[in-house]
């Protein structure tokens, strides 16, 4: 299996509920490694262009205008097959049919206020972690 990297962010309702901590801890645990983080307050115009993709969906409009009622914390994670094993830890969209254990069980209210983000396939990562960070922001690990 291939060593990928993947974007992931920490919407603004779990920063709200001060676990980032527990989050990243959950990474940890599954060998998930940091190598970029950065807290920030979207504007409107950023987050509408980071969900571009979704821009016909009847929930745009909500989703961008939650992403925006705070703080988020964003990270690159990286290990081998990230992209799925971040989508796995963070568990389904909707929290009511999110496994056990997985982020958005334990801390998600609802399919619009779900705690994380995570990229969803090796090109929207690749796009995503750029949207972030600039190449030399990015730290590799050497041990
Ligand atoms: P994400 O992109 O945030 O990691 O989540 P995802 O892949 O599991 O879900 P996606 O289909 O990409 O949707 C992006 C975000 O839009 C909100 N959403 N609301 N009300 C709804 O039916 C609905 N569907 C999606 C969620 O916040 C979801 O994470
Ligand atoms: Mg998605």
């Amino acid at each position: 299996m291939a060593v990928e990297r993947t974007l992931s962010i920490i919407k603004p309702d779990a920063v709200a509920k001060n676990v980032i901590g527990e989050i990243y801890s959950r990474f940890e645990k599954e060998g998930l490694k940091i190598v970029a983080a950065k807290m920030l307050h979207l504007s409107r115009a950023q987050a509408e262009e980071f969900y571009a993709v979704h821009k016909a969906r009847p929930f745009f409009n909500d989703l961008v205008s939650f992403m925006i009622t705070g703080p988020v914390m964003a990270q690159v994670l990286e290990g081998e097959n990230a992209i799925a094993k971040n989508r796995e830890i963070m568990g389904a969209t909707n929290p009511k049919e999110a496994a056990p254990g997985t982020i958005r069980a334990d801390f998600a209210v609802s399919i619009d206020e779900n705690a994380v983000h995570g990229s969803d396939g090796p090109e929207t990562a690749a796009q995503e972690i750029a949207f972030f960070f600039k190449e030399n922001e990015l730290c590799p690990r050497t041990r």
